[in-house]
């Protein structure tokens, strides 16, 4: 749907349930930045036109990307057409389905109380408060476009290290200390997910011949940073093949038979279980070079298998051996 195609003016109650954004917010942006309602209907009161909900689009970019509420809003006001500026207007109008705008509003309504609805990150840096806030107001389009603005401009391991790994580090850290925001964690996931599998099929023509395996072995269910490896090798040429979480070694073992690896990367969070079955993997003929990451390893590895520390690391690691 364009502007042009918006009714002609909103509500308070119809622009905060599609921005997300609690009216109680409104009221105050509009009071204390100007960023209000402009457009009049006879007698009644002051309703939103197509050019004030694109500012107030702009606006709440800009605080999830971390800037402060009163620099956003001197952003938004000086944009002399917002309409074009608010590129995702369109997309917040008519993407959204009700019970999202719904979750969304939900999560953020100050009626509800501050205690839990944020991730405490006193140390962050701006871009990541304003990343965990997007996520907790479970704003999927906001987050997806804030990581892959990244991505394109800073590439894929500084955006992992500086800004998802810090929102991933809090989000976890706040389901351990109160048992809440499973939802926020999966719908993080899953924007992490998209964004770097967008990020991995966009490489046409690899540079490698010989294949690289990444996966999860049997339960580990975390797999973010094999997504985020696959995404950082394609952005230097290197092609891969996502197993992803929860294979069973001996699938894993048959897919090395099979593709004749150079390499195979196993990360894993969670204490592995059996470190032997990665035997299975380095018995196979041409035996491929086995790297593993991740808190899940035990300090004493068989000695052919190569423990990688960071994501970093991981792809130089990678390169040096395809390459
Ligand atoms: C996202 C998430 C999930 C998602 C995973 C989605 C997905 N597709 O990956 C879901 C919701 C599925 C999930 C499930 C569970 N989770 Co979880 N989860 C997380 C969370 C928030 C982020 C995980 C992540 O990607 N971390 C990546 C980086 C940021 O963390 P890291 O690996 O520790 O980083 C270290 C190194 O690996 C290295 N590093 C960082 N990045 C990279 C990249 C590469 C390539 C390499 C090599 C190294 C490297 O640097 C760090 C310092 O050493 C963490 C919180 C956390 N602190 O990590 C909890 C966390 C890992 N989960 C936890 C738990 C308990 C669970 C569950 C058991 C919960 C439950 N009761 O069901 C389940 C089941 C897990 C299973 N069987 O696998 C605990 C684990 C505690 C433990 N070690 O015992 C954590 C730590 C939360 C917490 N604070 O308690 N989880």
């Amino acid at each position: 749907m364009s502007a042009a195609a918006l009714p002609s003016t909103l509500t308070v109650a119809a622009v905060a349930r599609r921005l997300g954004v609690a009216p109680a917010t409104l009221r105050t942006w509009a009071r204390r930045y100007g960023l209000g309602p402009s457009a009049h209907t006879a007698g009644s009161h002051r309703r939103y036109s197509a050019e004030d909900l694109a500012r107030l689009v702009i606006m709440r970019r800009l605080t999830h990307e971390g800037a402060s509420p009163a620099e956003a809003a001197r952003l938004a006001m000086a944009q002399e057409s917002p309409i074009a500026e608010g590129g995702e207007l369109a997309q917040v109008i008519s993407l959204v389905p009700d019970s999202a705008e719904r979750g969304a509003f939900d999560a953020i309504d100050p009626r509800r109380g501050s205690g839990g609805r944020v991730v405490a990150m006193p140390e962050a840096s701006p871009a990541v408060r304003g990343l965990a806030r997007a996520s907790m107001a479970l704003d999927a389009n906001g987050v997806t476009e804030v990581l892959r603005r990244h991505v394109t401009a800073d590439g894929v391991i500084r955006t992992w290290d500086t800004l998802i790994a810090p929102v991933l580090i809090g989000l976890g850290d706040r389901w351990a200390s109160t048992g809440e925001g499973i939802e926020v964690e999966h719908l993080f996931s899953e924007c992490v997910m998209g964004v770097m599998r967008a990020s991995t099929a966009r490489l046409r023509e690899p540079r490698n011949t010989v294949p690289v395996l990444l996966a999860c072995l049997d339960e580990e269910q975390h797999s973010l940073p094999i997504y985020a490896l696959g995404a950082a090798l394609a952005e230097r040429g290197v092609g891969t093949r996502q197993l992803g979480s929860r294979m069973p070694a001996s699938a894993l073992a048959a897919a090395v038979r099979r593709s004749g690896p150079g390499v195979v990367f196993v990360f894993a969070t969670m204490p592995v279980p059996r470190v032997e079955d990665l035997g299975l993997l380095t018995r196979v003929r041409p035996a491929p070079r086995v790297l593993v990451g991740g808190r899940g390893w035990p300090a004493d590895l068989p000695p052919v298998v190569r423990s990688i520390p960071s994501l970093q690391v991981a792809v130089d690691v990678v390169l040096s051996a395809v390459l």
